[in-house]
């Protein structure tokens, strides 16, 4: 599906509709529901095993996560030569979103999301992450579907199709792990990172979302370092980085990145 930005372009950051949502926040080809999209097959890992063993896509702890004998917590560590910028959100708020990032469906903030809590209460940064000096980001559902996800879109130029990139940040997740007997919707609540393609005409397409762990229990973690590799399409010259926290519950981010492999 190729579609422009619905809203004004600012500071290199495009906007898009929002996507792999409930009905009412869908894009009009964008999958209702996120179980639709994204790799079953993939997961996440405490004991990752060697690098070039991992299937390809799969969410696993990063490179250096085993490096923990002296120094930070690997997830105070951003990546080196990341395509996407304001990753660390070291640059406090700017308005609904961190600096650098925008929101992707700017009608819910201040719309839907505001029947479980105000924006204020839906994203903010906090200190830490545990370990860490500095901020980190947290996006809290609050019970909300879908409600005020956040998105920031590479430089122009800096995605060649054909190419492997790996998208990474620091994650930790709670209340997103709910019993699916009483909430059958909360199947989705794994989804946390989801990138899509712009093409030469800064048109939107794709939609690859973080693996599916393969269990819902394992969608609640502490902090760590998650990864997933993506392909790049042969006509993408761009790349954009959602975060949210899909459903019920919140999941706090730092150290987003996206780096060639
Ligand atoms: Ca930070």
């Amino acid at each position: 599906m190729v579609r422009g930005s619905p809203w004004p372009v600012a500071a290199g950051v495009l906007a898009s509709s929002l996507v792999g949502c409930a009905a009412d926040d869908a894009g009009p080809s964008a999958p209702a529901n996120p179980k639709d999209a994204g790799s079953a097959d993939s997961h996440l890992a405490d004991a990752p095993p060697p690098e070039a063993s991992k299937p390809d896509g799969a969410l696993h702890d990063a490179p250096g996560n085993d490096a923990v004998d002296a120094g930070p917590p690997p997830w105070c560590v951003p990546a080196t030569g990341s395509l996407i910028e304001h990753g660390t959100f070291e640059e406090g708020m700017d308005g609904l979103a961190p600096v650098g990032w925008e929101v992707r469906n700017p009608s819910l903030p201040n719309g839907d999301c505001m029947a479980s809590g105000s924006p204020q209460e839906h994203v903010f940064l906090s200190q830490g992450p545990a370990g860490c000096s500095g901020h980190y980001l947290s996006i809290d559902g609050r019970g909300k579907w879908d409600c005020y996800a956040i998105q920031r879109v590479s430089p122009y130029g800096s995605i060649h199709g054909g190419s492997k990139y790996r998208v990474q940040a620091a994650l930790r997740s709670e209340g997103n792990a709910p019993d699916g007997s009483t909430c059958p919707e909360c199947a989705a609540a794994w989804f946390t990172i989801g990138v899509q393609w712009l093409d030469a005409n800064d048109s939107f397409f794709g939609d690859v979302k973080n693996p599916i762990p393969p269990d819902p229990s394992m969608n609640d973690h502490g902090w760590q370092v998650a990864s997933f590799e993506v392909d790049a399409p042969a006509n993408a010259t761009r790349i954009l980085v959602w975060l949210t926290a899909h459903f019920p519950g919140r999941v706090d981010y730092d150290n987003v990145s996206v780096t060639p492999l």
